[in-house]
C-alpha cells in the first residue's frame, strides 16, 4: 500500500479512477485512496473566510475538503481571469495537508446560474434561460445555447489549464465537479421556440444505440418521459462538452452530482431538479456524457431506507459511487459505512465549516465540535486504515452497515461467515437490541485473506457465524488482534482481545478500535 510518491522533486502520480470488473478506486500517489471529504458552505470560497474553514476540516478530521471555484469569481469581466482564490485554497491546503476537491459553480448551481459572472446572468438575449411549457421564463439557463457553451467552456478551460501549471506536479486536488446539481426547477424542460424544434426532431443516433431503442421523434421514442429525457440528454451534453474540453488541458477525474428524485416513486419532475442527473436518467447521462468519470448523490434525507436505496441507485458498475455530499446533522455520519458497504470511494458532508451558517433542515441546526463529533470519530477510524480499505474494496472484500432506522440490527454476508450487527446492545450480556439513542452505530468489514478479516466500527456489536457449518466441531474466533497499520502498510500488533471483550461478540464504542480477526475450525 505504499505510496509511490517522489517526494524530493515534490511530484505525485496523477490522480486517477481506476476500473476493475465494475468496482473502483481513486488512485492517489498510485495506490487506492478513501476521499474522507467535507464540503464547505456555498460562501466560503473567499481567502477571508478560510480561517473559519480549516477548524471545521480539521475537527472532523477530513483528509479532502470539497470548494466551490465559482465562476464569477474568476471571470467577473469576460476574458479577464483572476484565480487568486485558488493559488491561496491550495497553499493553505498544503500547509494542512489537505487534499482538494474542487466544485465548478458555472453555469448550473442548483439550477441556476447565480453564480456565473453578471455579464453571463444578466444577459438573457445572449445566455437564454429555460422557458416553461407555460411560457413562464425560468432562472435556469437552457442547455440548448451555443453561446453559453462556449462561454462556459472557455472560462473552466482556462481553470483547468491554470491548475495544471499550479497543481500538476503535486496534485493536491484529486478531482473536479463539473457544475452543481445541473437540472431545471420548475419546468420539465426548455419550450423556447429553438427547444422546440430540436424536440421535434429525430432522437440521436448515438442515443438510441446506447438504450437499444428503435429510431424516432422523443415522443415516439421515450412517450411520457420525452420532456424530461430531452432535457437530461442535452444537459448531459452541455456538461460533457464542458468537462471533454477541460480535460484536454489537464486530465484529472472528473465527476458530477445529483439532485435527487424520491428513489421509490416515478415523482413529477416539475418538484426536482428537472434533466440532472437523477437516478432515472442515469443511462442517459452515461449515454450522453462519457467525459464524466462519475456521478454522485447529494443525499439529503435521515431515512435508512432512502438512502440505502439511493446507494444502490448510484453504485452501478459503470458508475464508481461517491457520496458527494450529505448532511452535516449527526445521523447522517454513520452512513459512511453503507457506502463503504456500497464500494463507495469517498464520502462527504457538506457545510463543515465554522461561518456559523447551517442548511437545516436539510443538516444540523448547530455546528460545533460536539455536533460534528461523530463525523470525527468514524473518518479517525477509517482514516487510519483507508489504504486498505480502499484496495481491498477494488477487489470486492469489503463489507459495510449502518444502524437502520426501524431494525437494530443488519447481516452481512462474507460468503464464508455472516457477520449480525445490532445496535445498543450493552457490551457485557445478551439481549434484544434496542438501538442507540440516535442512530450513530456502523461497521466495515474488509477480507485480509481466508479465515481472516479486519473488524471496525462505532457503537455496535458484531456476532459471527458459519454460513455452512465446517469443520469437526465447527469453527471459532481463533485470534482477535487489535492494532493498526504503520505508514508502510505493515499491521503493528497491539494486543490480543479475550475473556469479556470477545464473549457477547465485538463491542464498538466510541473509540476507534481496529480489529483483525482470524476463523479456525477445531
Ligand atoms: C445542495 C446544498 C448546497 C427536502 C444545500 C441540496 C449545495 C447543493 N443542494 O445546502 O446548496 O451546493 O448541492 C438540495 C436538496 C434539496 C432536497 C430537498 C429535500
Amino acid at each position: 500500500f505504499t505510496p509511490m510518491t517522489h517526494a524530493a522533486e515534490g511530484r505525485t502520480e496523477m490522480p486517477r479512477l481506476v476500473r476493475e470488473e465494475g468496482r473502483y478506486a481513486l488512485m492517489v500517489d498510485g495506490a487506492p485512496y478513501l476521499v474522507l471529504g467535507a464540503q464547505a458552505n456555498n460562501s466560503s470560497n473567499w481567502p477571508s473566510v478560510l480561517p473559519q474553514v480549516w477548524p471545521a476540516v480539521e475537527q472532523v478530521q477530513a483528509n479532502t475538503l470539497f470548494m466551490p471555484i465559482a465562476w464569477q469569481q474568476i471571470e467577473p469581466k469576460e476574458g479577464q481571469f483572476d484565480f487568486s482564490f485558488l493559488d491561496t485554497l491550495l497553499a493553505q491546503a498544503r500547509e494542512h495537508k489537505k487534499h482538494l476537491v474542487l466544485l465548478w459553480f458555472g453555469t448550473w448551481k442548483n439550477n441556476s446560474p447565480s453564480y456565473a459572472p453578471d455579464w453571463v446572468k444578466l444577459d438573457n438575449d445572449r445566455f437564454p434561460r429555460v422557458v416553461s411549457a407555460k411560457g413562464v421564463m425560468r432562472g435556469s439557463l437552457s442547455p440548448l445555447a451555443p453561446a453559453t457553451l462556449e462561454a462556459d467552456k472557455k472560462a473552466f478551460v482556462t481553470f483547468m489549464r491554470h491548475l495544471k501549471q499550479v497543481d500538476g506536479q503535486q496534485h493536491t486536488v484529486l478531482m473536479v465537479q463539473v457544475e452543481n446539481e445541473t437540472g431545471t426547477y420548475g419546468a420539465v424542460r426548455d419550450f423556447r421556440p429553438e427547444a422546440q424544434k430540436v424536440f421535434e426532431g429525430k432522437v440521436p443516433a448515438d442515443l438510441v444505440k446506447a438504450l437499444n431503442k428503435g429510431p424516432g421523434t422523443w415522443k415516439d421514442v421515450f412517450g411520457k418521459d420525452a420532456d424530461e429525457f430531452f432535457h437530461a440528454y442535452f444537459t448531459a451534453r452541455f456538461v460533457d462538452q464542458v468537462a471533454a474540453a477541460g480535460k484536454a488541458e489537464y486530465p484529472i477525474p472528473l465527476y458530477v452530482n445529483a439532485a435527487l428524485r424520491d428513489p421509490f416513486k416515478d415523482q413529477d419532475p416539475y418538484t426536482y431538479s428537472s434533466g440532472g442527473p437523477t437516478w432515472n436518467v442515469l443511462d442517459i447521462w452515461k449515454a450522453a456524457a462519457p467525459s464524466i468519470d462519475l456521478i454522485g448523490p447529494d443525499i439529503y434525507d435521515r431515512g435508512y431506507d432512502f438512502y440505502v436505496k439511493t446507494l444502490e441507485q448510484y453504485k452501478r458498475p459503470d458508475n464508481a459511487l461517491l457520496v458527494a455530499e450529505t448532511g452535516n446533522d449527526a445521523v447522517y455520519a454513520r452512513y459512511v459505512f453503507a457506502t463503504l458497504g456500497h464500494q463507495g470511494i469517498g464520502f462527504a458532508p457538506f457545510g463543515i465549516d465554522y461561518t456559523r451558517y447551517v442548511n437545516y433542515p436539510l443538516g444540523a441546526a448547530k455546528i460545533d465540535a460536539e455536533s460534528l463529533e461523530p463525523f470525527a470519530m468514524n473518518f479517525k477510524l477509517l482514516g487510519a486504515i483507508n489504504r486498505q480499505l480502499a484496495a481491498l474494496s477494488l477487489k470486492g472484500k469489503v463489507w459495510g452497515a449502518s444502524e437502520p432506522t426501524a431494525d437494530h440490527s443488519n447481516t452481512l454476508d462474507l460468503g464464508p461467515y455472516k457477520a449480525t450487527v445490532s445496535y445498543g446492545l450493552p457490551q457485557f450480556g445478551d439481549a434484544k437490541p434496542t438501538g442507540n439513542e440516535k442512530p450513530c452505530g456502523g461497521v466495515v468489514i474488509a477480507e485480509l485473506a481466508p479465515n481472516e478479516y479486519l473488524v471496525a466500527g462505532y457503537h455496535a456489536r458484531v456476532d459471527f457465524s458459519q454460513a455452512v457449518k465446517a469443520g469437526k466441531n465447527g469453527y471459532m474466533m481463533a485470534s482477535v488482534e487489535e492494532g493498526h497499520f504503520d505508514d508502510s502498510g505493515k499491521w503493528v500488533f497491539e494486543r490480543l482481545w479475550n475473556g469479556d471483550q470477545t464473549d457477547y461478540g465485538l463491542n464498538f464504542t466510541s473509540t476507534p478500535q481496529i480489529l483483525k480477526v482470524r476463523f479456525a475450525t477445531y
